[in-house]
């Protein structure tokens, strides 16, 4: 790839020769440089960014602006490793299935109902969706309870946005998420692993929280299918498993939804499921973790933070036993 030396002494390719991914990941590694006051400014490369963009050839590419509140300062995980380690049991139950049997989804056409307790209950498509409020590009920690973790650049806006739109009514308390069931798309639809669909749930002001994002893409992209495509929750303060893929569904309701993990295993699933060292899963320590991507012999684990460092959270949480509401 040919490099052009730009007069901040940043290192730039050639914007026609990148791919929107390659943007996104020199981009990374610019904020990350920006943040700790490395360099100075970024119209330049922003520039380039976007010319890049504009030029790229791409069916796949999905333009956001990077929202700098949301930023972590780890490395990112390498698209290959986002992409090939994934759970998504309605394609199997290996971490290598999703990337290999979810080519049979079709993320397009594709609507999401929104119903339940709301003043304006709405059927959307996915251009609605997309459309719904300013995409933002957002970088965030997931962790799943087997304790591994990722650091993914998602794409999306606070749920808050769409809930807004519908309105709650005061008897609206939970928010489930429904995720597509279709044996003809989905191959371990049959077999019995967990009840289908999928579903997943979140109290109301978890679902409100700013954090709480609703994700079409990743990596400057629209969400590979094996991410969920092509529109998922993302909740990064709690196991990777309340952030459902694929929804077709939102539905407000006056009672605790039920929780697929917690149907198909109460005594180690709970409804909340915040990211938390001190509570152990009866089967795995969730005092550490491993980052995908950086396993060898002697890569020390990680330390789990609590509420997989979301301190912001804590909030939602006062007076709450957590070892009682796992
Ligand atoms: N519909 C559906 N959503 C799902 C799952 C699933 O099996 N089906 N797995 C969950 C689990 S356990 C994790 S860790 C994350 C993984 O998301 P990723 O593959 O994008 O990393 O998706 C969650 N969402
Ligand atoms: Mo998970």
């Amino acid at each position: 790839m040919l490099i052009k030396r730009n007069p901040n002494g940043i290192d730039l390719p050639f914007a026609s020769e990148i791919t929107p991914r390659e943007i996104f990941e020199s981009r990374r590694t610019f904020i990350r440089q920006l943040a700790v006051g490395s360099i100075a400014g970024g119209a330049l490369f922003d520039m380039a960014s976007r010319q890049a963009f504009a030029q790229s050839a791409s069916a796949h590419k999905l333009a956001a602006k990077a929202n700098p509140a949301y930023v972590v300062m780890d490395k990112t995980t390498a698209y290959k490793d986002a992409t090939t380690y994934n759970n998504f049991y309605e394609f199997g139950t290996d971490k290598a299935d999703p990337a290999e049997y979810a080519g049979t989804l079709k993320p397009r056409p594709w609507t999401v109902a929104i119903e339940g307790e709301v003043k304006k209950p709405m059927t959307l498509d996915i251009d609605s969706l997309l459309k719904l409020a300013p995409l933002e590009e957002r970088i965030y920690r997931l962790r799943c309870v087997e304790g591994w973790s990722m650091v993914i650049p998602w794409i999306g806006y606070s749920l808050a946005e769409l809930i807004k739109k519908v309105e709650p009514t005061g008897n609206a308390k939970y928010v489930e998420f429904i995720s597509l069931a279709d044996k003809k798309q989905m191959p371990g639809i049959g077999s019995p692993v967990l009840e289908w669909p999928y579903v997943e749930g979140l109290r109301l002001d978890e679902a409100n929280h700013p954090l709480t994002l609703l994700s079409v893409g990743m990596y400057g992209e629209v969400l590979p299918n094996q991410n969920g495509a092509p529109v998922r929750i993302v909740v990064p303060w709690k196991y990777g498993f309340k952030s459902a893929k694929s929804i077709v569904k939102i539905r407000f309701t006056k009672d605790q939804p039920r929780t697929a993990w917690n149907i198909a295993a109460p005594q180690e699933y709970g409804f909340y499921s915040n990211v938390n060292p001190a509570v152990d899963h009866p089967r795995w320590s969730q005092a550490s973790e491993r980052r995908i991507g950086e396993d060898g012999l002697f890569t020390k684990k990680r330390k789990t933070l609590m509420f997989n460092g979301y301190n912001d959270v804590a909030s939602l949480y006062k007076g709450m036993d957590m070892k009682k509401f796992f």
